[in-house]
């Protein structure tokens, strides 16, 4: 007679490695490099005339000093390739745009005027323009065009 002996195991709990959360790497890292170049409205049209030793300049101011809206002067002559330098001076802002209708034949106007939208809003601020093709030719500027501030150069 063999006695039955019982083997009991005890029985063994393997706890579980408890995992560690990981830590979220918050790699947010925005490298939006955004670069904006706000702020370069340059007035790019407003060549200043540094040519103060070339005789070969004639000076317009924008606006009267008494605050008419004209040019100054209004009518004027220039020799062919004169450079015209219009200076804000007074009720800016300005523009100075030739009428495409009233320029001497194969000339363009809107490759010696401003853009429309484009002003001249600061005092002093100048647009400068050389005049090759003889003859006559109407400008105005475009906000106070209905005000009369009207212009006209001839080009000899
Ligand atoms: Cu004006």
């Amino acid at each position: 007679m063999s006695s039955s002996a019982t083997i009991t195991l005890p029985s063994i709990s393997i706890p579980k490695p408890s995992i560690l959360p990981k830590a979220r790497m918050a790699l947010s890292m925005s490298a939006r490099k955004a670069f904006k170049q706000v702020g370069i409205g340059l007035a790019s049209t407003a060549a200043t005339a540094l040519l103060t030793t070339n005789a070969l300049a004639i000076d317009v101011l924008l606006g009267a000093s008494d605050g008419s809206l004209v040019f100054v002067p209004n009518e004027f002559s220039v020799n062919a390739g004169e450079q015209i330098v219009f200076r804000n001076n007074a009720g800016f802002p300005h523009n100075v745009v030739f009428d495409e209708e009233e320029v001497p034949p194969g000339v363009v106007a809107s490759t010696i005027s401003m853009n429309e939208e484009d002003l001249l809003n600061a005092p002093g601020e100048t647009y400068s323009v050389a005049l090759t093709a003889k003859g006559t030719y109407t400008f105005y500027c475009s906000p106070h065009q209905g005000a009369g501030m009207v212009g006209k150069v001839t080009v000899n």
